[in-house]
Order: structure tokens, then sequence, then C-alpha cells
């Protein structure tokens, strides 16, 4: 299933922008645990400038990873065009070890902890992230999807008093209350442009096996995909991140198109893609 003929169907005009080239970074060792820092710091940069200027032609932007380390230079160039930004973090995981926390030193698994102003102090110094500003206040991020949370990240999340739905309380709530009560929060003041960061490991290993880090007990298709109406019908979406898709962690072809689908079919729900059929309102044939 490809995705730009998809979204031509559903009536959006899409400007592909390509692929954002990346440097060969050699001799790229850890800093403390940190793997590959001078890589990724400088494919960030390079997204960043290239979210910054989709951003500035006035489109929604949609970055296709990749892992989730890809969300620190989306957010930076979303954040450098349009101040004031509310992320929804889509994951089974919440991505906000720092360098000093993570366990594994995997920058997949820390990049909300670069992008949050409360956090900026302790973030140590790493080649080539002296660009990166911390660009979004905890207060204007919502988790949905927790399942896989580090005890470090656990006391960040509860110290900065960071809002978010696990599991249990999409199972408590239902996902239409979780989604009603997420726009109530960022929408209480002002109504912030949406960067919305999908990490497709939010969803049911079942659904999207082909992922680098699958935690059991995950979104169904259709809490995944209520998300994404429910985001688009707030007419604020402004920029997504889909990412960890990763044919080359599915098994057999099938775990591949899965995941692949469900990507897809999560990207069109966030551009106005309906369950029951886009129709045109007016549309009338005579009953044979
Ligand atoms: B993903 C982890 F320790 N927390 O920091 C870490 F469990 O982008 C996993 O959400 C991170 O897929 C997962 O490495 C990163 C680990
Ligand atoms: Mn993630
Ligand atoms: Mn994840
Ligand atoms: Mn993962």
């Amino acid at each position: 299933m490809s995705l730009i003929p998809l979204m031509y169907v559903d009536g959006c005009a899409v400007k592909d922008y390509g692929n954002v080239t990346f440097e060969e970074v050699s001799n790229d060792e850890p800093i403390g645990n940190v793997k590959s820092p001078r890589a990724v710091g400088s494919a960030n940069q390079r997204l960043s400038a290239a979210v910054h200027a989709v951003k500035n032609d006035g489109h929604t932007c949609v970055m296709l990873g990749g892992d989730h380390s890809l969300a620190i230079g989306s957010i930076q160039g979303h954040a450098a065009a349009k101040k004031d930004l509310s992320v929804v973090w889509v994951d089974a995981h919440a991505d906000i070890n720092t360098p000093l926390t993570s366990p594994t030193g995997n920058i997949h698994g820390q990049p909300m902890s670069y992008l949050i102003h409360e956090l900026h102090s302790k973030i140590p110094v790493l080649p080539n992230f002296s660009w990166i500003k911390p660009c979004v206040s905890a207060k204007d991020i919502v988790y949905i999807g927790l399942r896989d949370v580090d005890p470090e990240e656990h006391h960040i999340l509860t110290l900065l008093g960071i809002k978010g739905y696990s599991m249990t309380e999409v199972d408590r709530l239902g996902i239409s209350k979780v989604m009603e009560e997420t726009c109530d929060y960022i929408f209480s003041k002002v109504k912030k442009p949406i960067h919305l960061s999908y990490d497709i490991d939010a969803l049911d290993p079942s659904i999207s096996p082909a992922t680098g880090t699958p935690v059991v007990g995950g979104l169904t298709y259709r809490e995944g995909v209520y998300i994404t109406e429910h985001i688009c019908q707030t007419g604020m979406l402004s920029a997504m991140d889909m990412v960890e898709v990763n044919p080359k962690r599915g098994r057999t072809e099938d775990e591949i198109s899965s995941t692949v689908n469900a990507a897809v079919d999560l990207i069109r729900g966030c551009f106005g893609k309906l369950r029951e059929g886009n129709h045109p309102a007016d549309y009338k044939m005579p009953l044979p």
C-alpha cells in the first residue's frame, strides 16, 4: 500500500519533499553510554531544516521515520516555524530518558528530554547537539498508550507533572474520552498547533509487529485510528511523525504489510479519511 497515491484518492494535495540525506560519520564513539551521538545530532539538524522549510511553505508536515530520535529534528524544525506547540506523543514508551538516565544509550528513548525547557539543565553537552534549543513546555505535552516506562522516566513525568494516558487509562476511560480530555487539556488556554508524534509501537504488536521495541498490550487498530480521526477534526494538526516502522524487523511478508498498512491508515486518518467513506454531501443517485 503506497501512501501518496492513496492520499490523492482521499482528496489531499500532497507534495513529496523527498528523502533527507544524512552524512556518514566515522569514529562516532559513544559519549558516556549515548550511542552514535554525532550521526544522530547531524541527521536531526538536517531534518530540522527540512521540516522548517515545509512549515514555512505553509503545509502540514508528515515526517516518515526512521526511529524516534528523529522527533528531535522534527519538533525543533516545527517549533522554529510555529512558536508555542502542543505535542501529542502516542507511544508504548515515554522517550524522555536523559543521556544520564538512559538504560540503553539509545537516543530513540531520549528525544523528549532534549526538547523540554524544564529538562535543559539535565542535558550534558554532546557533539552535534549544540544547535538544539528546548522548545516545548512540560504542560504542553500529552502521552497516549504508555506501558513500558523506565523508573527514571516515571520520576521525570511525575516531577514535571506531564499529562499522560497509559494503557490502563485507555482501558478505564475508553479512547473517545481520552481524546476528548486530551484536546480539552491542550486547548485549555489557547489553540496551539499540534505536533503529533506517532510511534507505531503504540499499537499492539499483533497489528504492527515490524518495529524495534514491540510491547504487548497495545492500542487496537481501531483505537489507533480513532486518535488520528479526533486529531484531524480539531483542525489544528500542524506536523506529524510516523516512526519506528521497520520492515527489517518483520519476520514474514504478512507482518511487514500489516505494520505498513496500519501506518498508512493512521496517516490517512490524520488527513480526513473517514471509515464510513468520504462521500460528497450532495451525492445523489437514483436508486435502481
Ligand atoms: B521508542 C527504553 F530502556 N526506554 O530508553 C530506552 F526500555 O522510540 C526503550 O519509543 C526506548 O521505540 C524505546 O532505551 C524507544 C528502554
Ligand atoms: Mn518512541
Ligand atoms: Mn516506542
Ligand atoms: Mn521502538
